[in-house]
């Protein structure tokens, strides 16, 4: 079950927006999760955020309307196990290549039997029934080599997998391409048919796709092109592209 703004969002047949977080501000990510994302994703892996500081981050969308995404370090449960207890709506697990680093990832995200998941939620509020406890959260795994590529349909149809996150970037240095070679104006085939493959797989299995989309035309590409989870900028980036924007209209206004 997630999130009931990923859920609205996916009820209305769009895609979930949201922009990742990678500075360590309760200012910015309480500001960010009420201007009408869907979500917010701290990012653990290119920042210098850690799953300490993602904890302390989450409590910032206490009375948020957007869920709260952790993307982890690295699949490891104990990373995973902590952000959870901190209250994370989803986690967004990086580098999984095979069926077995997804049931990994899934297995850290569910008590036992079903999992390996340790019990001690301290958020205040999320109580202690474990089946909650499990419910409430969705477990995405990161397809970005061409390995995860080559077993994507492995990969989706692993239970309990909520979706698929492509990496563009990473899978693009995994072909030997520029890390930006999904955003030029024209990708080289073997990246935009493996995406597909990756799309096709989400789409059979019936689970969530999604991506980073560089600009709000991408994002409606990547929408009508079946993508349900699209991360547009962070918070840097925003905050850098309004200011020179405001800068650059009341320089105009005020020019003598
Ligand atoms: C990638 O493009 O590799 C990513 O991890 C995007 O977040
Ligand atoms: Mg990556």
């Amino acid at each position: 079950m997630s999130h009931s703004a990923l859920s609205k969002a996916w009820g209305a047949n769009r895609a979930a927006i949201g922009p990742w977080i990678t500075t360590d501000s309760e200012w910015s990510i309480e500001t960010l999760a009420h201007c009408g994302f869907d979500f917010v994703v701290i990012d653990c892996q290119h920042s210098l955020l850690d799953e300490v500081s993602a904890g302390r981050l989450l409590k910032g969308l206490a009375n948020a309307p957007a869920a709260g995404i952790v993307r982890v370090s690295r699949n490891e449960p104990g990373r995973i196990g902590r952000v959870l207890d901190a209250g994370a709506d989803a986690v967004i697990v990086p580098l999984v290549n095979d069926a077995n680093e997804a049931a990994a990832a899934v297995a850290a995200c569910h008590y036992s039997p079903a999992g390996v998941r340790s019990f001690g939620p301290f958020r205040a509020g999320l109580g202690f029934d474990v089946k909650a406890l499990e419910e409430r959260v969705s477990c995405f795994v990161m397809i970005e080599t061409r390995k995860g590529v080559e077993n994507a349909a492995e990969i989706c149809g692993v239970k309990g997998v909520a979706g698929v996150f492509i990496g563009p970037a990473d899978l693009s240095v995994d072909m030997g391409l520029p890390p930006n070679a999904a955003f030029s104006d024209k990708p080289p085939a073997a990246l935009t048919e493996a995406i597909d493959k990756v799309v096709k797989a989400t789409k059979a299995a019936g689970i969530i796709a999604g991506k980073p989309a560089a600009s709000a035309a991408d994002a409606a590409r990547s929408a009508s092109a079946g993508f349900r989870l699209l991360t547009l900028g962070a918070d840097r980036t925003l905050l850098r592209e309004r200011a020179v924007q405001v800068m650059k209209e009341m320089t105009k206004g005020t020019a003598g």
